[in-house]
């Protein structure tokens, strides 16, 4: 007999091209991938059971844009039913932090509202170009949960982050 509750989370992972979404993704999974079922809407879709506190066995879909970001078809079903959302930027490109503000906001506000959102600064491995001052501006405007400096090189608070959000996920579910 167990106790434990089995719950399966959608989150997604946005943000610009190059800034290390696919390579946070396949850190966290190391070497799960289950096959592209969804390659119509220019997606891969991997999972992981993951255990949290409590016996909460938790079964993570990870939703990971598979070329084309901005113009992912169908953008209504990548953004469907979303308990939790990872926008990364990448430490070396500012640009793509102003793109998370200007272009991926507006997307959750108009497909998802209201989960919960990680921003993932990545990258951090290389040498910055951005103030970490800013990156926390940032975060406060669009709302974030939680701020983390990532590397999916290193590894360095990628599972970390992928779990947070997962709780926060669960409590706001
Ligand atoms: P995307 O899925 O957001 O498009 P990718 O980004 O995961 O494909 O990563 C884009 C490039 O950045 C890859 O390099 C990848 O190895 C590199 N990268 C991703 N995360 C990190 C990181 O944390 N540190 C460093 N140093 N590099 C990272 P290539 O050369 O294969 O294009
Ligand atoms: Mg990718």
């Amino acid at each position: 007999m167990t106790n434990a509750k089995k719950i399966t989370l959608k989150i997604i992972i946005i943000g610009e091209p190059a800034v290390g979404k696919t390579s946070l993704v396949k850190k966290f999974i190391t070497g799960k991938f289950s096959k592209d079922y969804r390659s119509s809407i220019g997606t891969n879709i991997y999972t992981k059971k993951v255990v949290l506190e409590d016996n909460k066995i938790v079964t993570l879909q990870l939703w990971d844009i598979a070329g084309q970001e901005r113009w992912i078809n169908m953008r209504h079903s990548y953004y469907s039913g979303a308990k939790g959302v990872i926008i990364v930027g990448d430490l070396n490109r500012k640009n793509t932090f102003d793109q998370i503000e200007k272009f991926w906001v507006q997307d959750i506000n108009n497909y998802c509202s209201h989960v919960p959102i990680i921003l993932l600064a990545n990258k951090k491995d290389l040498l910055n170009k951005i103030e970490e001052q800013e990156i926390i501006s940032l975060g406060k405007r669009i709302k974030t949960d939680l701020i983390l400096f990532t590397s999916a090189k290193t590894g360095d608070n990628v599972e970390l982050a992928f779990l947070k959000l997962s709780k926060q996920a669960i409590l706001q579910d």
